[in-house]
């Protein structure tokens, strides 16, 4: 599988994306308050780590969604269209995915994810699953501009983004990345989005602070994978996990906490840490469906559809280009 499509030496790829890495952790753990761009969990043992965090009890977001999906699947095929490109931004294991498949019947699926692991596994079973379908995955990092595979035809482009991966975004991010996709599909396109709701902070809480302690391991890993990748020397007894939800942000925040005064080395670079002092890993923000409406109003599309379960837990937008 060759990143952005094309068969370049992959050794030339991956020292690229090394070097991006690097660079966000060092310009990311010199800022006043540390902070470490959530895309980055993403190595193999993190993905592994989030498909566990999806199958939690106390994880909702997952079964809620592929409920609604489930539900759903034929009024979301008839919004959407049959036939068609369908891309897919941060596809993962590709499950919810698999239901959108069968009812939508595309000519190509594109799954885009910074994640090689993850999206080579995923293409694996997709193909065992669906052997007619054409698949033209994409490794890349969808933040920067991606060289995607053109097709011919005037096949309407149907952009699907579960998972509420876009609260993983700033309003500003995302705005800027509905933006990019409005100018992807073009004027007959549409887009699917996951969006999750705001909700009771106690639940979200939990979200965020499972019993089993895999939300603190996926957390965790983005420490292990500085000191495998890019020689850091983090001692991960002496960090812990800690996410809250910030109300006034509509946001929960996930950080990694310093539990004593420490110094870090990663590569040539040494940080500082005082007792307590975190390192800001990821927000999770959560909208109610007016406000991601707004959101998507002001960035080219018109909010036309959308399906939630019973609870009010969690959202699936239909959006068409304005
Ligand atoms: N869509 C799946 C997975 C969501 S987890 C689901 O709904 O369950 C977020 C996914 O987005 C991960 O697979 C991760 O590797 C990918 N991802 C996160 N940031 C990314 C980026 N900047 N570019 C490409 N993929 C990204
Ligand atoms: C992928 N993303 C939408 C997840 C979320 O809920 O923000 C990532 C995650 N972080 C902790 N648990 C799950």
């Amino acid at each position: 599988m060759g990143r952005d499509h094309r068969s370049r030496g992959n050794s030339r790829i991956e020292a690229a994306a090394l070097a991006a890495f690097r660079q966000d952790v060092i310009a990311g753990l010199s800022l006043p308050q540390k902070a470490l761009p959530p895309k980055h969990f993403y190595d193999a043992a993190g993905s592994r780590l989030f498909e566990r965090i999806c199958r939690l009890a106390e994880y909702y977001p997952t079964r809620t969604e592929l409920a609604i999906t489930r539900a759903q699947a034929g009024a979301i095929a008839r919004f959407a269209g049959r036939g068609g490109v369908l891309m897919e931004y941060g596809s993962g294991e590709s499950l919810k995915t698999r239901l959108l498949l069968r009812a939508m019947q595309p000519s190509v699926y594109m799954p885009v994810d910074i994640s090689e692991a993850a999206l080579r596994l995923a293409v694996a079973k997709l193909r065992r699953a669906f052997p007619g379908l054409r698949i033209a995955p994409v490794a890349g990092d969808f933040s920067r501009p991606l060289d995607l595979p053109r097709f011919r035809g005037r096949d309407r482009r149907v952009v699907y983004f579960p998972g509420s991966t876009i609260g993983n975004l700033t309003p500003q991010e995302a705005q800027a990345f509905l933006r990019m996709t409005r100018g992807q599909v073009g004027p007959r396109g549409a887009m699917l989005v996951g969006v999750d709701l705001k909700k009771d902070a106690n639940v979200l809480h939990a979200a965020y602070n499972d019993s089993r302690g895999v939300t603190a391991s996926f957390n965790l890993n983005l420490l292990s994978r500085i000191n495998r990748e890019l020689g850091g020397d983090f001692d991960l007894r002496r960090f812990a996990h800690y996410a809250f939800y910030n109300a006034p942000l509509g946001r929960i925040e996930m950080h990694l906490v310093s539990l004593r005064a420490q110094r870090v080395n990663v590569g040539d670079h040494r940080f500082a840490f005082d007792r307590g002092e975190t390192i800001h890993t990821e927000n999770s923000y959560k909208y109610s469906v007016e406000e991601f409406q707004a959101l998507a109003a002001e960035s080219g599309f018109r909010g036309e559809k959308v399906w939630s379960d019973r609870r009010g837990l969690f959202s699936v937008h239909g959006l068409i280009a304005d």
